[in-house]
This record gives C-alpha cells, sequence and structure tokens, in this order.
C-alpha cells in the first residue's frame, strides 16, 4: 500500500484522496449521559494544518470499536490517527505510551460483556508501543496551559483494547503513520454532582489539547 501522499492517487483505488486525520471519541459508558472525549472531538476545526479532520464516534465495546475503527482507516488512508477517550478520575490530558495485550474489567463494555482476564490478539505481541510523538505532544500542550502527562497505562478497559488494536494493525499492515490514545479528564458538568468531587477540564481545553496534539504530530512527522 502506498503512503498517502497531497492528493496523489492511491494505488488501487484508482481515485485522488485530500490528505486528512482521523480522530475518535467514545460514547458515553459506565452510567455516564455524556463521553467528554466525542465531546472534545466534536469541537474540533475541520481542518487542521491542512489535512482535512476525519471525526468517528466509537461504541464502548470490545468487539465492533475496533472493527469500526479499522475500517476507516482502510477508507480514508489517513496521515496520523489519533484515538480519545474519558479517563474519570486524572487530573490531565494523558498520552499513552503502550497498549497491552490484555482485557480485564469488572465494569461491562456498552455490549453488556465483562472481560474476565484473556488476550486481545492470540498472535500479537505482548504490547505495542504508541507511535506518537508523545514528549513533543506533552509539550505543546502544556504550552496551551493545560495539564498534560505521559500515561504508562491506559489501563485493562475498552480504551486499551482500542489502542492495542490500532497499533497492531498499524504494524501488521505496515503503515508507516503516527497512532496511538490520549485520555481526557471528566468534564466539569459530569463531576458537579459527584460525592467527594473529582479532576476535571472543561471540554473546551480538552479540544485545544487534542488540537495541539495533532499539530504536533503533523509537525514531528516533516
Ligand atoms: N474510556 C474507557 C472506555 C471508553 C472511554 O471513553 C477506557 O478508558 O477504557
Amino acid at each position: 500500500m502506498e503512503k498517502t501522499i497531497l492528493g496523489e492517487k492511491i494505488e488501487g483505488q484508482g481515485k485522488t484522496q485530500a490528505p486528512c486525520v482521523l480522530i475518535t471519541g467514545f460514547e458515553p459508558f459506565g452510567g455516564e449521559t455524556v463521553n467528554p472525549s466525542w465531546q472534545a472531538v466534536e469541537r474540533l476545526p475541520e481542518q487542521i494544518r491542512g489535512r482535512k479532520v476525519e471525526k468517528l464516534l466509537l461504541p464502548v465495546t470490545y468487539g465492533s470499536s475496533a472493527q469500526k475503527l479499522l475500517e476507516e482507516i482502510r477508507r480514508l488512508e489517513p496521515e496520523m490517527v489519533l484515538c480519545v477517550g474519558q479517563a474519570g478520575g486524572r487530573a490531565a490530558v494523558t498520552v499513552e505510551r503502550t497498549g497491552i495485550n490484555w482485557a480485564e474489567a469488572s465494569l461491562a463494555d456498552n455490549d453488556g460483556y465483562t472481560a474476565l482476564g484473556e488476550t486481545l490478539e492470540a498472535s500479537g505481541w505482548d504490547g505495542y508501543f504508541s507511535t506518537l510523538p508523545l514528549n513533543p505532544i506533552v509539550e505543546a500542550i502544556r504550552k496551551k496551559g493545560i495539564p498534560a502527562q505521559i500515561s504508562e497505562s491506559a489501563g485493562t478497559y475498552v480504551c486499551n483494547q482500542l489502542l492495542y488494536r490500532l497499533l497492531h494493525f498499524l504494524r501488521e499492515s505496515d503503515r508507516k503513520i503516527p497512532g496511538g490514545f490520549i485520555h481526557i479528564p471528566f468534564s466539569p458538568e459530569q463531576v458537579a454532582e459527584k460525592k467527594g468531587g473529582a479532576p476535571s477540564l472543561p471540554v473546551e481545553l480538552s479540544a485545544m489539547a487534542l488540537e495541539a496534539a495533532v499539530e504536533a504530530t503533523l509537525e514531528a512527522a516533516l
């Protein structure tokens, strides 16, 4: 598969594809009525650095979320892929370093499936590193005055599953593009009535952080 280059024909498809970036967010889960990851993705501009911003809403399910993501990557051949999820309890925007080949969480997914401890891909590696430029992303977000950190674990629920399968797919299909995952905190609206409170970040700031992350990734890839 030929790399997607500005306005060039994609081999085998015979059509001209505009350069784009693919950004995903999740539906609400775990009793929440909103998911700030999708609210932030929705707020992104239509274009960043001349690339069309393709936005995709994913279900919080172990099976179909990755399936939908990979279908969209094959269809669009984006220059980069950034998946975004909510990490309630975290006080900063966190850029994930690794996806691991494991699913285990007491919270069922939105299909009612509970992962009791299982590998995600029988033939996959134990883990994969994100191919996003983690440090430049963290710096770019902090420059906007928004707290950001690298995270050493995306957990073992649906977000880790999506990150792992994304990285597995990029490697197996030899797509040498930046791909990875960012977790964002709850929004203030979500924590307003939570007992004991919880850290939060306005969705506008999460969206600014995501835009900075995309810019930093495109810059680093030049
Ligand atoms: N966060 C969950 C799944 C969907 C989301 O937004 C997670 O961190 O696994």
